[in-house]
């Protein structure tokens, strides 16, 4: 071999090892720091380990960052939230996914493991606190419908014993009110005008609505009037919304209440507290919307419920509520 097939050999040889690590450089370190963006790197480990490290970022207001997880010991699921829909997916152990975000609006997200990572999983998350330095109002956490059930002295946490035996269970064994059906009925029906109220429909339960109904309607039968409440409370769901919520329900919540809403999931033995079964209707008839809303928001007491205000909107928690109605209730419309 001569000096200049030498000398070629080892400048390939360089190129080769050059260019790809170059190339990794530019991936992770050049391309954020040139477009001026500031980079947090976020270790993701069980909870039992430390969770995810750091647990706490501050943000500037307006402030473009980019976030990067790299999952160390098992698959992790990374999601931001509320609003803000990321959703980055599962990170096979030794991975990284990164996500790059302006924070327009002063608050705090939150950013939460959604893969059943271990028995602590619902406690892996962080918080992104967004700053505005300019106007520094404080942002409020208040939800008006979990503070207008305490002034009403509604009880949230009272899921025993309101549950009981109610009409319909003992009326009709094993029926599943149907929306379709419902709006087939519901013209030969008399409706009080508040049963269509979003509003109204919200402060109530679907057994309050079907005794209002008996009053105006003595004849009809009990499963024509759970139809029509079915019909009522399906009027204002939206399929796509009920698919996002769907999709929320599998992540966070299948696990213990299981993906079918029978309380059978992987975890649902480990709870201090056995978890509500969403598919029992008569469980579900009797309960009041904003009551199973204040509970996904604020969570239980000690019973393992995680609380799950600081990752959901208000809307996307309604959706969960009407996705939750649809574990007992047949609510795809005509
Ligand atoms: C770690 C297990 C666990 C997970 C995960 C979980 N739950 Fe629960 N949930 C429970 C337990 C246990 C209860 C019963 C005790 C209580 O109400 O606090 C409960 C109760 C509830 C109730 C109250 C029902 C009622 O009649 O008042 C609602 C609503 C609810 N869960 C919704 C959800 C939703 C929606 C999710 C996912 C976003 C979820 N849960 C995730 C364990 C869990
Ligand atoms: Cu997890």
């Amino acid at each position: 071999m001569d000096k200049r097939e030498l000398l070629a050999r080892v400048s390939l040889a360089l190129l080769l090892i050059v260019i790809p690590v170059s190339l990794v450089v530019y991936q992770y370190v050049l391309r954020l720091q040139l477009s001026g963006v500031r980079i947090i790197d976020i270790k993701a480990v069980v909870p039992e380990q430390g969770g995810f490290q750091p647990d706490s970022i501050q943000v500037q207001s307006g402030e473009t960052v980019t976030l990067r997880f790299h999952a160390e010991d098992v698959t992790h699921g990374v999601a931001i939230g509320p609003v803000l829909g990321v959703d980055l997916g599962e990170i096979d152990p030794g991975h990284t996914k990164e996500v790059t975000l302006t924070f327009d609006k002063a608050g705090t997200y939150t950013f939460y493991c959604n893969t059943w990572c271990s028995p602590n999983h619902w406690r892996m998350r962080g918080v992104v606190e967004v700053r505005d330095v300019a106007n520094a109002i404080p942002v409020a956490q208040r939800d008006p419908v979990i503070e207008t059930l305490t002034t009403q002295g509604i009880d949230i946490d009272d899921t025993v014993h309101s549950g009981g035996q109610s009409k319909i269970s003992s009326e009709i064994n094993g029926f599943q009110p149907s929306a379709q059906r419902g709006a087939v009925v519901i013209s030969q029906l008399s409706i009080p005008r508040e049963l269509t109220d979003i509003g109204w429909q919200q402060r109530h339960s679907p057994q309050q609505a079907t005794a209002l109904l008996v009053v105006d309607n003595p004849n009809a039968s009990t499963s024509d009037l759970a139809d029509a409440v079915a019909y009522l409370w399906a009027g204002n769901v939206n399929p796509q919304t009920l698919s996002s919520a769907a999709s929320l329900y599998n992540k966070n919540c299948a696990a213990c209440h299981g993906q079918t809403g029978s309380a059978d999931g992987p975890i649902a033995g480990q709870t201090a507290v056995k978890p509500i079964a969403f598919a029992d209707l008569a469980y579900m008839w009797m309960r009041r919307d904003d009551v199973l809303y204040a509970k996904i928001r604020r969570g239980g007491m000690g019973t393992d419920m995680p609380n799950f205000g600081t990752l959901f909107s208000p809307e996307e928690t309604w959706a969960l509520v009407d996705y939750l109605r649809s574990l007992s209730v047949t609510t795809s419309q005509p």
